[in-house]
């Protein structure tokens, strides 16, 4: 890297975190002549014309390049229109988000399966109950059936998520009715995960679908197998496997590296990795070995997605989000960073290999050129874990640079799953969303939204989700959290009861009497499915409605970037879900498609999509929507509180 230059042409790094860890390790990066992933984002310029997918190559008579100024002046080679190549690449970023969650998924149901047989040990049914519930959610008689029946049978119900040729997949059972019917009459209820992406790629394909509201039915359909498939299926045996988390209090960001400590970090996704990694740190052997090197012990952390299964399960402190996984590493205390799945920057390497960080895939779906790979195997879990830890001990022992930790970390608490929400709202005997309703219809509660998903280095990090969310509970709208935007929250210290005295009174009683915090942390980014099934008992428990399009919630993913994100922002909108995005959207405005997806889908009983780039913006966008369903609800008047001015007062006394 050319210090001097990209220094000087380089933004100010206040404009691109507000995270204060990060921020200082941008610094030290410039200092020590490293380039990470917000220089690249600075200095790489976006296509304009891919950022408004008007681009296609889906073959060699292209690639062909529209106007997105003058979007219908023109055609592809083979005729195609704007619509029809932006609902192609609309539903290809589906396809693909949806193939992320939903191999993730499947791979946690062939750990399942094994481990039922008997042929992975390392791993065990840990949470009875949730085996019990998940089977009979999909309509397994569990009466007098042993655990291993139970089990056997739900593994057998369950790979229809991702394998049925025809029919509606499990999970279609745990859809409130009115939005099923919805689904059904418009064609969208998913058959198996494969069949869909498989599907969604045929008929993206060259000379196939050319129709943009049909090319958006198998993306909605598509998208649907996995938040109601896939993604489902990955929380659920998580759950069962690793437990269903409950809250948990810990801490988050950079300053929960030890520099006395030997440090590794874990990043990705799936939550067997981090389980058997956190079996390797407690070995008294490898203990004694970290002793031996030097170090005071062994300290594990976990980033991004990774981090956030076992923040819930175990209360592993949290380093930061996706878009601080190579700053982290410029502090050069990280011994080992070990990774698996998804949201795995390649630039990774390169700033490992500047500070003599040990990088390790340990998935064959993810290497990358330059890491070391270990591959994990779940009926050998601890031969790659135990290796991993040994090499950071060496790590540690040699360390060659200064090491320099940002003193930042927050208390914070995770761990809402549906379940524990159900057990917080009505207690172990009557456990219920019915006092949350309630709150809602008596307005103390505006309504419920959704924040999540990534961060991205093209805007300031962290910014749009903390803005977005203190606005929101300001305006009495509970924030249930899931991936990164959690982790931004949890650095702004929201993660906390604590936290209340920035909700609005409404909002606050509720917090306090509970004692819970006006923003609830539910999972990783696999686990929206928590979101989903939250709203459909809302919808069950009545007073809001008969489907999830009725209720006063609305969802947002500010700062995302992956094609997962799109792929959860459609499955939400297909649920009924007001979603709002920032960043960039890969459509051009004021087409036929994109009036389709803001505001064709809500015409035909589903939700629709929104934009932003302003985080006040969105907040209002989302406050409007649940205000109009309120309004639809006949539930708007429980919030028209007179507020009595100081010569109202006066004329009173
Ligand atoms: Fe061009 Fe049509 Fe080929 Fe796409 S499918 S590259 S629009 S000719
Ligand atoms: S890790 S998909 S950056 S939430 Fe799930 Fe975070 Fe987004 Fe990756």
């Amino acid at each position: 890297m050319d210090k001097k230059k990209d220094k000087d042409t380089l933004p100010d790094i206040k404009d691109m975190t507000t995270c204060e860890a990060t921020a200082q390790m941008l610094e030290k990066a410039r200092r020590d002549g490293v380039e990470v992933n917000f220089d690249r984002a600075a200095t790489m310029k976006a296509c304009p014309i891919g950022a408004d997918s008007a681009c296609c190559k889906h073959c060699a008579m292209g690639p062909c390049r529209l106007n997105s100024k003058d979007p219908y002046g023109k055609v592809g080679v083979c005729g195609a229109t704007i619509d029809t190549i932006m609902a192609r690449n609309f539903g290809r970023m589906i396809a693909a988000g949806g193939a992320a969650h939903t191999d993730h998924g499947m791979v946690m149901l062939d750990i399942f399966r094994e481990v039922i047989s008997g042929k992975i040990t390392e791993y065990e049914i840990k949470d009875t109950d949730k085996l019990y519930s998940v089977a009979e959610s999909v309509g397994i008689e569990t009466d007098g059936k042993t655990v291993e029946e139970i089990a056997k049978e739900l593994y057998a119900e369950l790979e229809r998520t991702y394998t049925q040729v025809e029919g509606e997949i499990p999970f279609a059972k745990r859809v409130p009715p009115k939005t099923l019917e919805t689904w059904r009459k418009l064609g969208i209820v998913p058959r198996g995960a494969m069949r869909e992406i498989m599907e969604m790629m045929h008929r993206t394909h060259m000379g196939v679908d050319q129709d943009y509201k049909n090319i958006t039915t198998q993306c909605s359909r598509t998208a649907l197998s996995d938040g109601w498939g896939g993604s489902m299926v990955a929380t659920e045996i998580s759950d069962i496997l690793f437990g269903t988390p409950v809250p948990v209090a810990t801490e988050v960001n950079m300053g929960v590296l030890k520099e006395n400590e030997v440090n590794i970090i874990v990043h990705g996704h799936e939550p067997n990795l981090f389980e058997s990694m956190i079996a390797s740190v407690n070995s008294p052997t490898l203990i004694e070995a970290a002793k031996a090197a030097g170090a005071a012990g062994i300290n594990l952390v976990g980033m991004c997605c990774s981090g956030l299964e076992v923040i819930s399960r175990h209360g592993i402190p949290h380093a930061g989000n996706f878009s601080s996984t190579e700053p982290v590493l410029v502090t050069g205390a990280v011994d080992a960073l070990a990774v698996d799945i998804q949201c795995i920057q390649q630039g990774l390497v390169k700033v490992a290999k500047c500070y003599d960080t040990y990088m390790f895939t340990t998935n064959p779906r993810c290497k990358i050129e330059g890491a070391d790979h270990l591959e994990f195997h779940e009926d050998k879990p601890l031969d790659t874990t135990d290796e991993i830890v040994i090499k950071a001990i060496s790590r540690f022992k040699n360390r060659r640079y200064p090491v320099e930790i940002p003193k930042v970390k927050n208390p914070s608490i995770h761990g809402f799953s549906y379940e524990y929400i159900n057990y917080m709202l009505g207690g172990s005997f009557r456990g219920s969303y019915a006092p949350l309703n309630d709150n809602i219809i008596n307005g103390r509660i505006r309504g419920v939204a959704g924040v999540v998903g990534c961060t991205n280095p093209r805007v300031k990090q962290d910014y749009s989700h903390v803005e977005l969310v203190k606005e929101l509970i300001k305006n009495d709208v509970l924030v249930l959290q899931t991936g990164c935007s959690q982790v931004a929250l949890a650095k702004a210290g929201l993660l906390t009861p604590e936290a209340a005295y920035l909700a609005g009174d409404g909002l606050r009683e509720v917090c306090e009497t509970v004692g819970m915090p006006p923003v609830l942390g539910l999972g990783a980014c696999v686990d929206n499915s928590r979101i989903l099934i939250a709203a459909s008992e809302m919808v069950k428990v009545g007073g809001l409605g008969e489907s999830i399009a009725d209720l006063p919630v609305a969802g947002c993913a500010p700062e995302y970037m992956s094609e997962k994100a799109i792929c959860i922002g459609q499955y939400f909108v297909a649920s009924g879900v007001f979603t709002v995005f920032g960043v960039t959207f890969p459509i051009v405005e004021d087409t036929a498609f994109h009036k389709y997806l803001f505001e064709g889908l809500e015409k035909e009983g589903l939700g629709k999509w929104g934009f932003a780039k302003d985080p006040h913006e969105m907040a209002r966008m989302m406050i409007d929507h649940i205000d109009k369903k309120r309004k639809a609800l006949g539930i708007d008047k429980a919030r028209e509180r007179k507020l009595v001015d100081m010569a109202e007062r006066r004329e009173l006394a």
